[in-house]
């Protein structure tokens, strides 16, 4: 009998936090709010959520590095919103956003405790796609992050259950 390892979405222990960039913040904000209401209807206590903003998508992997060296979360939703223009800085913005969130994340799992970091970065051709992923057609990418993220922190304890790593 194979033994599954699976995350759940029961009410995981710890504190989160949310990592928002203002730039396009009538689209982020949409994405934060589904963040917060996402971990609240988890269980997750008004108290165990910490919301840091800066400036844009570009300072999040900064961001983002300095709240997991904290070592004080279990998990960390990244949330911003790089809509393209005429010009080539939307590729600059979106690729070393996702690259720098991508190592941190690497990172961050590897480290003990493990700290999840979840990717809630829209990277729209247009405004309007921005706004259907922000809690109108198509979801709402900050909630579906924080999906993402729980069932992660929550795999990660059942692992550290069975294997004897500190979470
Ligand atoms: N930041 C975003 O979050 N989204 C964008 O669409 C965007 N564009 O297109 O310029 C953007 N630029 C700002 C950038 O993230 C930095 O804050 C800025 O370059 C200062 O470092």
């Amino acid at each position: 009998m194979p033994r599954y390892f699976d995350g759940d979405f029961l009410p995981p222990k710890g504190r989160f936090a949310i990592c928002v960039a203002r730039f396009n913040g009538f689209i982020t904000e949409e994405l934060a709010k589904g963040a917060v209401d996402t971990l609240v209807r988890h269980g997750v206590a008004d108290a165990d959520i910490d919301v840091y903003r800066c400036p844009g998508t570009y300072e999040l992997p900064g961001l983002v590095r300095r709240v997991t060296e904290t070592r004080q979360y279990v998990g960390v939703v990244t949330l911003g919103a790089v809509i393209r223009g005429g010009t080539p800085h939307f590729d600059y913005v979106a690729g070393e956003c996702a690259k720098g969130i991508g190592a941190v994340a690497f990172e961050a799992a590897a480290a003990t405790p493990a700290t999840t970091v979840t990717f809630g970065v829209l990277t729209t051709d247009t405004v309007e796609q921005a706004i259907d992923r922000a809690g109108v057609k198509a979801g709402n990418k900050g909630a579906e992050a924080t999906l993402a993220c729980i069932e992660m922190v929550n795999l990660y304890a059942k692992m550290s259950a069975t294997d004897g790593r500190k979470a």
